[in-house]
């Protein structure tokens, strides 16, 4: 049985990450997609309504479960659920800068590998941030968001 993690903050849920969130769950028996909460950090949705949203959202896919990973450290999370890797999608090089140094430290502090995936062209431009903003300043984001993510960003103040 093999198990992986998907972090993230989630702050909305987009399809890029649903992308790869699926893709992850061909490749593992299990996948769990833990919601990081950085206590320091802003965020435009609470912890709970982004758990919402990742579960509203990936409900339905086979073998995936959400759960929220709080400000700890991914590495101590992967360990207490046992994962065997962590999966995360890259967008550019500018990913791959940021993210290698990340795996080589998880790996590190608890064995435990993280696994690329290459985003879908339709969505490698994609992040939250670009996503509030196009969305808070009247752009059209329908073929991005999933449609209850969409709906709660409307209705919450930017
Ligand atoms: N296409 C494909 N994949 C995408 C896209 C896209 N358009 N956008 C994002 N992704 C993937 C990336 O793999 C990203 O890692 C993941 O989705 C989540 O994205 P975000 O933006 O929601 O999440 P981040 O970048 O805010 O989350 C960062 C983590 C929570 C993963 C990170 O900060 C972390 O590991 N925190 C825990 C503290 C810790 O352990 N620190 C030490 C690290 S060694």
């Amino acid at each position: 049985m093999r198990r992986a993690v998907c972090p993230g903050s989630f702050d909305p849920i987009h399809n890029g990450h649903v992308e790869i969130i699926a893709r992850a769950s061909n490749l593992f028996d299990e996948v769990i997609v833990a919601v990081s909460t950085n206590y320091a950090k802003k965020y435009r949705f609470e912890s709970e309504e982004r758990l919402e949203m990742v579960r509203e959202t990936i409900g339905g896919l086979r073998g995936v479960t959400v759960e929220p990973m709080g400000d700890g450290l991914l590495a101590g999370f992967c360990k207490l659920h046992g994962a065997d890797a962590i999966v995360k999608g890259l967008r550019s090089t500018v990913d791959y800068q940021y993210e290698t140094p990340m795996a080589a430290m998880n790996r590190h502090l608890t064995g435990v590998e993280t696994v690329f995936l290459a985003a879908d062209n339709r969505y490698s431009h994609l992040s939250s941030s670009l996503l509030k903003e196009v969305q808070s300043l009247g752009g059209d984001v329908v073929d991005y968001l999933p449609r209850t993510v969409l709906k709660r960003l409307k209705r919450s103040a930017p």
